[in-house]
C-alpha cells in the first residue's frame, strides 16, 4: 500500500509540475529572456544555454551558446519554438566559434525586424521581414558599439538608442539605419561600480525612462532599476525588482513588457539543472507599477 501511495504522490507531483507557470521554455535551456510585442503575440528571443561539446576543448564550467531560438506565444503559457534564427557558424564577419552567444534583443522599424546579439565582443545584427525570421545576419557588426547584452530602446520620437553591458553599462544613440551609433557610446552614471556588469534593459512608461539591471553584491545577481526623464540619463536608483535567486543560481537577466493589459517581468534561474548554473531557464511573472511610477517587487513563481 506504501508503495502505492508513493507511486500517486510522484505521479502527481510531475503532472502539477507540468501545468506549472515557470519556467515556461521546458525542452531546452534558455536564459537572459528578451520579450517583444510584435503583431499581438510575444516573441521572446532568449540565448539558448547548451552543455559544452566535449571535442571542442571549452571550459565546462562556463556558459556555452552556439545559436539563438525565437519563441512566440498568445497566452504566455503555450510557447511555439520557431527554431533556429542565427547561429554562429553563419556570422560573416566572426572569425572563430566562441559559443559566447550572450543575451540579444529584437525590435521594429520601418518594416523591418533587427535582431542585435553580442558575440566575440562585437554586436551583430540579423534582419528579417517577420518576427520569426528567417533573418539574415549582416555583412558587420554595429559601428561603434561593443561589448554584450545589447538592449534597443525607442524614445517618444522615435529616436533608437542603444545600451550595452562590459563592466559597466554604456548607452549610445543609433543612426537611422540601426546599425551605426550616431556619436560615441557613454558610460551610464550614477549607478553602482561595482557588480554592475551586464544585462541592461530599458523601456519607457508614462513618459518615464527605466533602466533596469543585474546588480551582484553579494555572489547572487538582483534585479534593479533607475529612473529618468530622458534615455541618456541622467538616471536614479530607484529600487529592486527581484532578489537575489534562493536556488543560487549566479546570474538573472530581465525584461519587461505590457501585453493585454498586464505587465510581465521576464527572467531566469537554473529550475532545470540544480547543480549548474549556466544551463538555465526562463521564467515569467506578473509585474505591477505603485501609482508613483515605481515598481513593486516581484515575487518568483514557483510551479
Ligand atoms: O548568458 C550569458 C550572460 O549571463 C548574459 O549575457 C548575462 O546577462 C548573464 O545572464
Amino acid at each position: 500500500k506504501l508503495k502505492w501511495v508513493a507511486l500517486v504522490a510522484t505521479a502527481s507531483f510531475f503532472i502539477s509540475g507540468a501545468m506549472a507557470q515557470n519556467p515556461i521554455i521546458r525542452d531546452q535551456f534558455s536564459a537572459d529572456p528578451t520579450a517583444r510585442v510584435f503583431n499581438g503575440k510575444v516573441y521572446l528571443y532568449p540565448s539558448h544555454d547548451i552543455i559544452a561539446p566535449v571535442d571542442k576543448n571549452l571550459r565546462k564550467d562556463w556558459f556555452c551558446m552556439e545559436d539563438y531560438h525565437v519563441f512566440s506565444s498568445e497566452n504566455l503559457t503555450d510557447w511555439t519554438d520557431h527554431g533556429v534564427i542565427v547561429t554562429q557558424t553563419k556570422v560573416p564577419w566572426l572569425t572563430k566559434a566562441n559559443y559566447d552567444m550572450w543575451a540579444p534583443d529584437c525590435v521594429f522599424k520601418n518594416g523591418k525586424y533587427y535582431f542585435y546579439f553580442p558575440v566575440g565582443g562585437k554586436i551583430g545584427v540579423a534582419t528579417a521581414d517577420k518576427p520569426e525570421g528567417p533573418y539574415t545576419v549582416l555583412e558587420q557588426a554595429v559601428k561603434g558599439a561593443g561589448g554584450i547584452d545589447p538592449c534597443v530602446l525607442f524614445d517618444k520620437e522615435g529616436k533608437a538608442y542603444i545600451f550595452t553591458a562590459g563592466g559597466r553599462i554604456r548607452v549610445a544613440k543609433l543612426k537611422d539605419n540601426l546599425i551605426e551609433t550616431d556619436g560615441a557610446a557613454q558610460v551610464i552614471d550614477n549607478l553602482p561600480t561595482k557588480g554592475l556588469i551586464e544585462g541592461p534593459f530599458a523601456f519607457e512608461h508614462n513618459g518615464k525612462y527605466y533602466l533596469t539591471y543585474p546588480h551582484v553584491e553579494n555572489q547572487i545577481e538582483r534585479l534593479e532599476y533607475a529612473m529618468s526623464d530622458s534615455p541618456m540619463g541622467p538616471y536614479k536608483f530607484t529600487g529592486v525588482i527581484m532578489d537575489e535567486s534562493k536556488s543560487g543560481c549566479w546570474t538573472n537577466h530581465q525584461s519587461i513588457v505590457q501585453y493585454k493589459g498586464q505587465w510581465y517581468l521576464f527572467y531566469h534561474d537554473r529550475d532545470y539543472s540544480p547543480k549548474f548554473d549556466k544551463n538555465r531557464s526562463v521564467r515569467a511573472d506578473s509585474l505591477f507599477f505603485n501609482a508613483d511610477g515605481t515598481i513593486r517587487k516581484v515575487i518568483p513563481t514557483l510551479r
